[in-house]
């Protein structure tokens, strides 16, 4: 979209006083130019999953997740690889200098295996396998509640191979990066889900070496970062252990409001409108952020994570961070970013500038 000089005007004048930096949500090209255009100083959250529901993508991804052993899912990870360097180099690309995070895979993995028995017949003939083998298979991988299931880094605890692609496919493109001279801000790679200190430990851990190994076989060197993001609450709580194995921290606050208020996302519509009419919740704790609840584990969180890293960056990468109430909460918590998807990043901005005023104000 072409903004006009007014527009663009206000917007300067609202970003010389704010403290917060505005960041996206975006996983195309697409809506990464979009946010960018509306003065995204970086992209807060990059979901990998959405890049995996392509129809060219879908099943090599449906191979990975049925597959029998290490091999067969390295060799279907193999053939997402190349696209996924892709994915990341085009991002590199439009960002162009500007910080770019990307989540490692957090599906909700029965939204990758096939839905209708035809589905499952078609890829039995594709791997060559009987029908009725796969379809118990696939009926295995159901889960009762996949919001807290097999998800996040917890497929990376269980099938390594998964995340050390995905660095691979960042690493690769950040090499392309640098071989041709092009502006390259230190990707940061994130780990989602993360309850304990020892799952970052260890995925870090096999992140760097895989790094490294890209590093060695270009002779390319570049920085990154490797952080986590912080939407449990029982990370929120031990934020000073996990810090120790982070560059940087992101809330989500859409998991952190799930778990906090034990309240589903896709479920609560029926019954929430009568505890905000009722007076029971101040509002929709999914649009604004609850202050008293999931607020205070943010505020917990960034006080025992800088505790241990003074310096450590943090932002918010969930709903709330396109939300202005919100904002003036990340604000005070101390945060350093927020993302919201791209349409917000123009809110967002004003918002953080009003926060900024609003809390000198309180202070003069
Ligand atoms: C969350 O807020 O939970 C995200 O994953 C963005």
């Amino acid at each position: 979209p072409k903004l006009d000089g007014t527009f663009e005007r206000v917007m300067k004048i609202a970003d010389q006083f704010r403290k917060l930096k505005v960041r996206t949500n975006a996983d195309t090209p697409k809506d990464a130019q979009t946010a960018k255009n509306f003065g995204a100083e970086g992209i807060g959250l990059c979901r990998t999953e959405h890049m995996f529901f392509g129809a060219d993508r879908i099943d090599s991804v449906r191979e990975m997740i049925i597959a029998d052993n290490k091999i067969d899912r390295e060799k279907a990870l193999a053939k997402l690889l190349p696209m996924q360097r892709d994915d990341f180099y085009q991002l590199f690309k439009i960002m162009d200098g500007l910080p770019v995070t990307i989540r490692l895979l957090d599906p909700p993995l029965h939204e990758f295996v096939p839905h209708t028995d035809e589905e499952t017949k078609e890829l039995a003939v594709r791997i060559n396998t009987d029908f009725e083998r796969l379809r118990s298979k696939v009926k295995a991988l159901h889960e009762f509640n996949p919001m807290l299931g097999h998800r996040g880094c917890r497929l990376a605890i269980t099938y390594p191979e998964i995340y050390i692609m995905q660095v691979r496919a960042i690493a690769e493109a950040a090499c392309m990066m640098m071989a041709e001279g092009k502006k390259l801000s230190a990707p940061e790679i994130m780990i989602p889900l993360v309850a304990t200190d020892k799952e970052l430990e260890i995925l870090r851990a096999q992140a760097e070496q895989e790094v490294k190994k890209v590093q060695v076989e270009k002779n390319i060197k570049f920085e990154y970062h490797i952080g986590t993001m912080i939407e449990l609450p029982r990370a929120a709580l031990t934020a000073d252990a996990i810090a120790e194995h982070a560059d940087f921290f992101s809330f989500g606050t859409n998991d952190l409001t799930q778990t906090t208020l034990g309240l589903s996302r896709d479920d609560s519509g029926r019954f929430l409108g009568s505890y905000v009419s009722q007076g029971i919740l101040a509002q929709d704790p999914f649009m604004s952020i609850d202050q008293v609840g999931v607020g205070a584990l943010v505020k917990m969180g960034v006080d025992f994570g800088r505790r241990t890293k003074p310096s450590l960056k943090i932002g918010v990468c969930g709903e709330h961070g396109g939300d202005p109430d919100s904002i003036e909460f990340f604000h005070k918590a101390g945060l350093d970013y927020v993302s919201c998807s791209p349409f917000r990043v123009p809110i967002a901005r004003l918002a953080a500038a009003r926060a900024s005023l609003l809390t000198k104000k309180l202070h003069s």
